[in-house]
């Protein structure tokens, strides 16, 4: 494969590590642990997995001697930046253990453990893909590992691979079934240890012992870069009103992050949205009224963030998905129905209240919120085009307002989507250095017997040295959320918090951005040259620990 000047270059990137990863390790185990809710259910349906204490690696003395182990890894759901050092890491790390160890990687995600689709990942294969962006040296999806069935049919492979440990790198739900496995291996006696790594752009998955998920720091510099460029563009020809819709699934953790990054002139963040049970006439006006602000001192243009699972947080608009999900759940036969009958369908199994919204929305959206849940039930959230709604629904208000000359001005619109953009950018130094590391950390809970864990690293705001790695036990993270209709235990997703130094901080200047153009332009990821350039992790994650600390 031919590689560009900066590939090469970045090939040879030495991940930094914490100190005490850098040698032999000891296991210091805290005390035990309980659900972040609903107790007595998940202890009940985590039998053999519940209760395990968090657990942190200390530099040991003496290296121990350890058979050869082999190990299974499958990536799962969407791509996020530095998959692929989580499991060079990992690599490093069994081969460390004992250097008879195997790694074998199972193709296109958890499907290919049922379906026993798996490649060796040998040392040149490896090498090939360290500091890379993509999940392409196995591939990923969106199975849902849920059923006895499945676990059994992974078991046959797992046997005959020799495999004695499996490692899921995935997002909320695909830790909520690296979870399940867990606990059914042990109360089988498989002998297969399941260890779960904190995946996600949208960085969702954060809590008091994971610090962020990984991938989130590079997506959201690559649109926070892209952004800044289209502010510029803006700033330049003062034409256009750019309606920009980030990735991010349900949380708006991206949108925020790129808001204090980019300074943009609106931010929506769909959780103060519910928060203040806004209506979509209320977003609407919000945007329009910024809009009208600027064109009164001259200004034509400007920019809107908007998180791309808003349409969620409205709560009209949430009762509707609400019953949506349930009807699509129940009716499976709406698939066959032909697409001009697919409306009229939908409208008569919804209640009075719900069908008024539905019919209320253009068509295009409306049909867009039916479209197929992902295998985890979400809606598919970057199908639906909210950055085209509301330039649309914006303009009709602005005609309005003008009838009645409370707004003068010219009101162009450009809108763009990113998402994908940003989900196989190469690495940040950030998510190079905290893969690798996660990588590793899981090396040592299999080294320690473990399972049901997450792997973990802390403290990453301080220079790498410092970091805290261990692991935490995944049943820790879990509650009981409705899901496809029934009851399911599930790790609760942590959406932004409006009390949190992340979201105050931008509050406390979003009116001077929405007037001001006082945009910023970060420019691209930079890999090599001065720490405080190259290594600086989010504003997020720098705010969220400054607040720890006092
Ligand atoms: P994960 O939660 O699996 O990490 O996926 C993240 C994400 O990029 C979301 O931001 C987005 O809504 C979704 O995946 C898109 O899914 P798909 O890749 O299936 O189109």
């Amino acid at each position: 494969m031919d590689k560009s000047a900066l590939q090469i270059a970045r090939s040879e990137y030495k991940p930094k590590m914490p100190e005490a990863l850098r040698g032999p390790v000891k296991l210091v185990e805290g005390e035990a642990t309980q659900s972040v809710a609903d107790q007595e259910e998940i202890q009940k349906l985590f039998p053999s997995t519940y209760g395990q204490p968090v657990i942190r690696f200390e530099r040991a003395k003496e290296q121990k001697k350890y058979d050869p182990i082999n190990v299974g890894v499958i990536l799962s759901g969407g791509q996020a930046p530095g998959g692929h050092n989580v499991i060079a890491g990992l690599f490093d790390g069994i081969k460390n253990i004992n250097p008879k160890s195997r790694l074998y990687g199972f193709i296109l995600g958890p499907g290919g453990l049922v379906d026993h689709h798996y490649m060796e990942l040998t040392a040149d294969i490896i090498d090939e893909y360290r500091n890379t962006g993509g999940f392409d040296m196995i591939g990923s999806g969106r199975t849902k590992l849920e059923k006895v069935e499945q676990f059994e049919k992974g078991l046959v492979i797992l046997k005959a691979l020799d495999i004695k440990a499996l490692v899921i790198i995935g997002g909320d739900d695909s830790n909520t079934n690296a979870c399940v496995l867990a606990e059914y291996y042990k109360s089988v006696n498989a002998g297969v240890q399941v260890i779960g790594c904190p995946k996600t752009i949208d960085g969702d998955l954060k809590n008091s012992m994971i610090e962020t998920s990984f991938g989130f720091d590079t997506a959201c510099k690559t649109y926070s870069e892209v952004i800044g460029n289209i502010q510029r563009d803006c700033n330049s020809a003062r034409k256009y009103w750019h309606f920009i819709k980030l990735m991010g699934r349900s949380a708006s953790h991206i949108a925020l992050e790129c808001a204090l990054q980019v300074h943009p002139n609106v931010c929506l963040i769909s959780e103060e949205v519910e928060a203040k049970k806004q209506t979509l006439d209320d977003v609407v006006t919000e945007i329009a009224t910024a809009v009208a602000n600027r064109a009164a001192q001259g200004k034509n243009y400007g920019t809107v963030l908007i998180p791309e699972g808003l349409i969620e947080f409205i709560p009209v608009m949430k009762n509707l998905i609400a019953e949506l999900n349930e009807i699509l759940a129940a009716h499976p036969e709406y698939k066959m129905i032909r697409q001009n009958e697919q409306r009229n369908y939908i409208i008569e199994k919804l209640s009075k209240e719900n069908a008024a919204v539905f019919s209320s929305l253009p068509e295009a959206v409306a049909m867009q919120l039916t479209l197929d849940r992902d295998p985890h039930g979400n809606v598919q959230v970057s199908a639906i085009e909210t950055e085209k709604l509301l330039a649309e629904m914006v303009g009709k208000k602005l005609d309005e307002w003008k009838q009645s000359e409370l707004y003068v001005g010219k009101f162009a619109t450009q809108t763009h989507f990113f998402g994908y953009e940003g989900r196989c950018a190469a690495p940040s130094n950030y998510d190079a250095d905290y893969c690798y590391s996660l990588g590793i950390a899981a090396s040592g809970l299999i080294a320690f017997g473990k399972t049901g864990y997450m792997a973990s690293v802390r403290n990453t705001t301080a220079p790498a040295a410092e970091w805290i790695a261990g692991g935490v036990p995944i049943t820790m993270m879990l509650n009981m959320e409705r899901r496809n209709g029934e009851m399911k235990p599930v790790i609760q997703k942590a959406l932004v918090d409006l009390g949190g130094l992340p979201f105050r901080t931008f509050a406390a200047r979003r009116a001077a951005w929405a007037i001001q153009t006082d945009y910023m332009y970060p420019g691209p990821i930079q890999y090599f040259g001065p720490t405080e350039v190259c290594d600086q992790p989010t504003i997020t994650l720098q705010l969220e620990s400054s607040s720890k600390e006092k």
